[in-house]
């Protein structure tokens, strides 16, 4: 099964900005597919359950360059 975890990601300001933040996201091992709204900072990232740990997807967000802020 798979299952979504959304972040919220800070520092932001372009489309490019999107791009990397999705990038980083997409090259986190088990992750299907990554998508980042600019307006809102939400990253909504699809994964098999239990095969990525939500803190390695902020720690890809922050190793890219943003802050990266899990649900809690
Ligand atoms: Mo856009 Mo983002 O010019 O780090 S790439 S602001």
């Amino acid at each position: 099964a798979s299952t979504e975890t959304v972040l919220a990601v800070e520092g932001m300001h372009c489309a490019s900005c999107v791009g990397r933040v999705e990038k980083a996201l997409a090259a986190v091992p088990g992750v299907t597919e990554a998508s980042v709204n600019l307006a809102t900072g939400q990253a909504r990232v699809r994964h098999g359950e239990g095969v990525v740990a939500p803190v390695a997807l902020a720690a890809a967000v922050r190793d890219a360059g943003f802050s990266a802020v899990l649900p809690s």
